[in-house]
Formats: C-alpha cells, sequence, structure tokens
C-alpha cells in the first residue's frame, strides 16, 4: 500500500484539495490511535510522520493508494498540553467535521477498557450533529477476558447507541472488519 504525507493543516484554506475521499481518526490521546492506522496500513510511516514536533496538534492528511485520503485528527484530552493549545482544539475539530465535503467516514476509537469520557461523548455529539457517518472501534481488545471484551462492547452500544468494533493492533482483531467497513464507502 502507498502511503503518502500530504501536509498538515488547521484551518479549511489549508486543507488539501486532492478529490478523494476522506477517512478520519479520532480518538483521546493515548487511546491508541497511531497503532490502529499502522495495524490497519501494515506501515509504520503514517504515524511517526504525524507524532514529528509540531505536527502532533495539527490535522495531518495522507493520500493512501490514490484512492483514498486517511486523515489523522489531533488527539484530545491531554492534561500537559497548554491551555492556549487545548482551547484550539474544538474549534479546530468541529470545523473539519463541518466543512470538509470528502468526509465519508469518521473511525472514533476508545478504549476498550475504559468509560466513555466527556470529551468522547462531545465528539459523537458533533458527529451526530454535522451528520458525519463514524464507526467506533475499541481498540487494546487483547487487554480483556473474552467476558470482560463481550460486557465492555454491550455497554459502549447501548451508551453511543451505535455498533462497536473491537480491535487489537497488538493481534490484529477487528482488522478484516474495519477494513470492511472503509471498502463499503
Ligand atoms: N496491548 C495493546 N497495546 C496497545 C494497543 N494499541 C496501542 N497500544 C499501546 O498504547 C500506547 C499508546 O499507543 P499510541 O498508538 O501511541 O496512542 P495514540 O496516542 O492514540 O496515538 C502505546 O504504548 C501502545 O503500544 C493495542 O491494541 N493493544
Ligand atoms: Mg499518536
Amino acid at each position: 500500500m502507498e502511503v503518502q504525507f500530504i501536509k498538515s493543516a488547521t484551518y479549511k484554506d489549508e486543507y488539501p484539495k486532492l478529490r478523494l475521499p476522506r477517512i478520519a481518526f479520532a480518538g483521546r490521546s493515548n487511546v491508541g490511535k497511531s497503532s490502529l492506522i499502522n495495524s490497519l496500513l501494515g506501515k509504520k510511516g503514517l504515524a511517526r510522520t504525524s507524532s514529528t514536533p509540531g505536527r502532533t496538534q495539527l490535522i495531518n492528511f495522507f493520500n493512501i493508494d490514490d484512492r483514498w485520503v486517511f486523515v489523522d485528527l489531533p488527539g484530545y484530552g491531554f492534561a500537559k498540553v497548554p491551555a492556549r493549545i487545548r482551547d484550539r482544539w474544538g474549534p479546530m475539530i468541529e470545523e473539519f467535521l463541518r466543512e470538509e465535503e470528502d468526509l465519508k467516514l469518521t473511525v472514533m476509537i476508545v478504549d476498550a477498557r475504559r468509560e466513555p469520557t466527556d470529551l468522547d461523548q462531545l465528539m459523537r455529539q458533533w458527529l451526530e450533529e454535522f451528520d458525519v457517518s463514524y464507526q467506533i472501534v475499541a481498540t487494546k481488545a487483547d487487554k480483556l477476558s473474552s467476558n470482560q471484551l463481550q460486557g465492555s462492547l454491550s455497554r459502549m452500544e447501548t451508551g453511543f447507541k451505535s455498533s462497536v468494533v473491537p480491535y487489537s493492533s497488538a493481534t490484529g482483531l477487528g482488522k478484516k472488519d474495519l477494513w470492511r467497513v472503509l471498502e463499503r464507502i
């Protein structure tokens, strides 16, 4: 799979103009977003590029095989980040979800072991409000027993009123299912 970094952006004017369907990835910092993207693509380049200093708080766009644009949205819920940057996160994500016309799907990543946070709920609220299709993915599933995982998934599906795909970047669980969702677009 050919993965090419296009650019980083903050505002709509800076988004790349390439007419390809966008698939965005969102989630709290440390949730496992980079690992999930690496695991999906079977390579490390994309996530490493996104974590380059100066890019972690920006929206990063990647050309995947001239077929999709993957959009790595900045992680949220980080305590250590200065308020100035935290305050920018909301408007930046909100504008992207509202204005990006080629956005076909947002993969919203949560931790299979944790209760969704307020910011997870806010993100889901925006996705609903701006009518963006989304797929919730519960990653780090390998850290739970299969009973615990079943319990966690059914609690999340009730809470989010949406289907949740279990995922593990460590074992590859869910990779096929998530690709199936992307291929449907
Ligand atoms: N066991 C396990 N660990 C994971 C998984 N995904 C991520 N991690 C670990 O969680 C930490 C944060 O992952 P990272 O992908 O950098 O999170 P990001 O901040 O959301 O990009 C790292 O130590 C990863 O190795 C997973 O599916 N299973
Ligand atoms: Mg990351």
